[in-house]
Formats: C-alpha cells, structure tokens, sequence
C-alpha cells in the first residue's frame, strides 16, 4: 500500500496490483479523519433515535435476529486522483487507487429502521461513527466533531447495507469494525465506518461533512448552490501500464483497467493511446452488476516509434453519460471523473 499519511491513516492501493473483480481487504483503500477508534464489541451499541417511534439500542448480538444480506459493491473516495488536478488543491494526493470493490455482508438498513418505526415527517437518516477529533482548519466549529454524514430518507431506505463482514472476513478496524454503512453507487464519504449512533431527523442535515467539506458548488436559479458530494460519476482508469511506465516499442501490450458508474452499468469504454487523436473501443471482462466496477482490457500493438505517449480511458454508462474531457472547476477538490491523462514512454 501507498502510505498518503501516516495519522490519520490514508492508504491507497497501487492500482497497478488490480487482479480480478474484488479487492482484497489488505489492498483496499483506507480513509479515515481521525485516529481508528478501538472498540471491544462487548460494549458496543448501535444507538437509534429521532423521528422514529421506538428508540432503540441495539448490541452486535442483538442485530443478528435480522436476515443476513450479501451486496457487492464498489467504493470510490470522492477524492481519488487528485494527483491529477492543476494547480496543486489540498487534500489527501491521491492517485489513481482510492477505489475498491468488495462483497458486504450485513443488514438491510431499511430493516433495521423497519423495526424501530420511521415516522412519515422523516427526511433523512444521518450515520455518525465513533471516531472524532478536533478540526484544524477554518472554518470550524469548536470542540470534537464526529465523522458524520446524512442519507436522503429514500435512500436509507433502499439498498443500503450496515456490513459487519467484508469479503467473507470480519470487518477490518480500518475498514469500520465493527460495522459501518456501505452506500451502493455513491462517493466513500456517505459509508460511515464504526458506527455507533443513526439519527432520523425531519430537516436537512447541515454537519461539517456535508458543508464546510465534501460539497460542491452546483448551479441553480438563484445562483450557485452548496451540494453536498452523492452520486460517483461515470470513470474509468488504466491501471497497466502506469504512470512513467516503459512498454516496448513494436509489441502487444495489454492495456488494462476497471470502470465504474452510479445506479446504472458501463456500457463502453474507450481507449486512446495518442492523446484523443482517436479513441478505439475495449473489452469488457465479465458481467455487468448495479454499482459494481467492471474490469476491461485492451490489445495495444505499441508503436514504432519510441517516445512519450499519453494513454487515456473513458467510459459511457447505460444511461448515455460520458466522461468529460476536460475539469469542472465547480467540483473543487472532489468529483475527478475528467478522462485521465496517462503519460508512458514507449522504448
Ligand atoms: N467514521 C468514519 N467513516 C468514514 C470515514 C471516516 O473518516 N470516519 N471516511 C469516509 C471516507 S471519506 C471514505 S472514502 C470511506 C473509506 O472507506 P475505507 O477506509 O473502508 O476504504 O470511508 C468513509 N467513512
Ligand atoms: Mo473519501
């Protein structure tokens, strides 16, 4: 693993290791704010409470009377590939790897807020996990701030997962343990990890992480809005070769990468290997699945002629979106989704 920070711990997985449709535990991304918070699951609850009729507390042993799910899943960090972005923007450098897809296994949060009776006036669910700090940077509120983010109540109440398990193991203490939120089809930050408290609230969430951090400026009538961060946009990455990478002149080489969309599947994925000049189509691995990343190759005869050449991928999902060639600046640090320029030398 990349090493991006020691404390906080941020990982990132060298992208060029990606072998196969899930990522082993040990090579998936780790993003945390504060330090991993050490929990003895004999005196850990999940709280829940707000717009609910019965307020609850659950232990770990108590969440096993509800049925067991399985859901694959791929997560993005809403700032991965940062690297990329010019000028230099603050935040975690990340390359290309703070993604990975694994297969959860938990509850059905729509379960588990079933039992404890959602009241109609209901609009969101936040998630708040058990690790928190001091924020450093203005503006800030005082005092700790626990990682915390909100669901729109109809998500909370469709396909999202409160995992204990990852890839059949159980939860890793950097990963959650012992169990966090996985949210198909958005951005990292919404799957809160150690959970300890759900809270049902009739207005709209304003916390510190979906405002003052992982937001972006969207247009409106009445001029810009802050939004905060949802849906993964349509993106594909060449994780072979990478970056500086050396590929023999007059050869085949295998031009390899996963692709990933929100709610829909990936449709295409195009590769060019001279800048745009022109694009040509790759094959995609496998089968499609909702939310799930899609691996895809593509023969490369190399060129003659050494020199650098600038490799890009860009996939359309089957909703029609394409990536965009070029940033949005809108998106400040977040959202990296423009085709990704991979510089190699061809020898
Ligand atoms: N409690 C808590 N949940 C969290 C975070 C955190 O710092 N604390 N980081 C979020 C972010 S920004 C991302 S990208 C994902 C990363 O999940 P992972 O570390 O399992 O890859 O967790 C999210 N959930
Ligand atoms: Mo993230």
């Amino acid at each position: 693993m990349i090493i991006r920070e020691k404390d906080p711990l941020n990982l990132e997985m060298p992208f060029g290791i990606l072998d196969g449709l899930t990522t082993p535990n040990e090579c998936f991304y780790v993003r945390c704010h504060f330090p991993i918070p050490q929990i003895d699951i004999h005196n850990w609850k999940l709280r829940i409470e707000g717009a609910i009729e019965r307020p609850m507390e659950f232990t770990f042993d108590g969440l096993q009377q509800f049925q067991k799910r399985n859901l694959m899943a791929t997560i993005e960090c809403a700032g991965n590939s940062r690297v990329f972005l010019a000028p230099k923007v603050k935040g975690v450098q990340w390359e290309l790897g703070a993604v990975g897809n694994a297969e959860w296994t938990g509850f059905l949060l729509a379960d588990i807020l079933g039992q404890v009776g959602v009241r109609s006036s209901a609009r969101e669910v936040v998630l708040e996990g058990t690790d928190s700090g001091d924020i450093s940077e203005a503006p800030r509120p005082t005092g700790k701030v626990h990682f915390a983010r909100s669901l729109p109540i109809n998500k909370a109440m469709d396909d999202v997962i409160l995992a204990c398990e990852m890839n059949g193991e159980p939860l890793p203490a950097s990963h959650g343990f012992p169990l966090r939120a996985v949210v198909p089809g958005w951005y990292g930050m919404a799957s809160v990890k150690w959970l300890r408290r759900i809270i049902v609230t009739e207005n709209r969430f304003q916390g510190y992480y979906q405002t003052v951090d992982y937001a972006y400026w969207q247009p409106g009538q009445a001029g810009p809005e802050l939004i905060p961060l949802s849906r993964m946009q349509v993106k594909a990455v060449i994780a072979r070769p990478g970056i500086n990478e050396v590929v023999p002149s007059n050869d085949n080489y295998v031009i390899r990468g996963a692709a990933w969309t929100s709610g829909r599947e990936i449709a295409k994925v195009e590769v060019t290997t001279n800048g745009g000049a022109c694009w040509n189509e790759a094959k995609l691995i496998g089968d499609a699945g909702r939310d799930v990343w899609r691996l895809w190759e593509f023969d490369w005869k190399t060129p003659h002629a050494p020199g650098r050449y600038t490799l890009m991928a860009r996939a359309t999902d089957s909703l029609g979106h394409t990536q965009p060639d070029h940033r949005d600046a809108n998106r400040g640090t977040y959202m990296v989704n423009h085709c990704l320029p991979i510089e190699i030398e061809v020898r």
